[in-house]
């Protein structure tokens, strides 16, 4: 197993995030990276890589050229304390562009893309530590916390090669990976999370989108109730694993959010920390070479442990 981690996710650290109106802390803030990073390294310094630098052509196979530029221009026009919330491109008031954004975003996309790049030389697992988050960047609009799609960057790398699926186990729903491979039939995206009608991006996520063209039948999502417990979401990971099985994928990437804790801030399931372990080995019985890229997760008191509890169950 290898575990990929770079600390330049630090100088992307905006102030405050606006929720109806009211200017909020940010959750999504480098602590949670760190607490991670800090865990895994006590258990297993040894297997901690940094990223390679990828050219941004793989950027730009699924961002809009226009919308990479805006972002990589508007984060160098700002100065040092000045940020912008939203306008063009940015669909919400969590996903703030700073002088440093657009480097922690690139430098995120990386360490996606050497963990696919692991995966392609034969290693099982991979975590790559991704920060800011990607599932909910679509290919023109930056929004709850993502601005790049790391995973679907890394999907998309992978699809090269063999089919992908992607399994996103995040409390929200992926809109972003689901809106990117929307048409497609080589990249199968399977989401479990919360309920749109409640929680974010309330606009995706419903059961009832399934893909388009030839993308039919190739989009799945599980919505669940507020308040599901491990039980419970046991009983849907279940028939995920069948769906990633009847698509008999070469690669799996796992959009990993810990946001499902029973005791996130933002979140609102009431997932158990060994449970963390079960969805681990669960996943580990499809056998297949596992990309697990890191998405949201706001208890950062909670997160390496987590983290770690997840792993082991991955491990071979
Ligand atoms: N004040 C990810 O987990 N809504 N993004 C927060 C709380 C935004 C979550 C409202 C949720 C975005 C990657
Ligand atoms: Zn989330």
């Amino acid at each position: 197993m290898k575990i990929i981690y770079s600390d330049k996710h630090v100088k992307h650290n905006p102030p405050f995030e606006i929720y109806d109106g009211v200017y909020e802390a940010y959750a999504e803030k480098p602590e949670r990276i760190m607490s991670i990073f800090n865990f895994l390294k006590e258990k297993r310094a040894k297997d901690i890589y940094p990223p390679d630098n990828f050219p941004i052509n793989h950027i730009l196979d699924i961002h809009h050229k226009e919308y990479v530029s805006f972002l990589k221009n508007r984060s160098a026009k700002l100065s040092s304390k000045e940020i912008l919330y939203p306008s063009y491109f940015i669909r919400d008031t969590y996903t703030p562009v700073t002088p440093k954004t657009y480097e922690a975003a690139t430098s995120s996309v990386d360490v996606a893309l050497t963990g696919a790049k692991y995966v392609l030389k034969g290693e099982g697992l991979v975590y790559s530590l991704c920060r800011p988050p990607g599932h909910h960047a679509e290919n023109k609009t930056m929004g709850g916390y993502c601005y790049f799609n790391n995973a679907a960057i890394a999907a998309n790398y992978l699809s090269k090669h063999g089919k992908v699926a992607i399994l996103d186990i995040d409390f929200h729903h992926g809109n972003g990976t689901q809106q990117i491979f929307y048409d497609r039939n080589d990249v199968l995206y399977i989401s479990i999370h919360a309920d749109p009608k409640f929680k974010f991006p309330y606009s995706s996520g419903f059961e009832d989108e399934k893909g388009r063209g030839e993308g039919l039948g190739y989009n799945k999502n599980y919505p669940l109730p507020l308040g599901t417990t491990d039980e419970e979401y046991l009983e849907i990971l279940k028939k995920t694993l069948k769906d990633i099985k009847d698509f008999s994928p070469k690669f799996l990437i796992v959009s990993a959010g810990f946001d499902t804790y029973e005791k996130d801030p933002i979140g609102g399931f009431k997932l158990t920390i060994p449970f963390y372990k079960v969805i681990g080995r669960q996943i580990n019985s499809l056998e297949l070479p596992t990309l697990v890229i890191q998405e949201g997760g706001y208890a950062v008191d909670a997160l390496g442990e987590i983290a770690y509890s997840f792993l082991q169950g991955l491990s071979k």
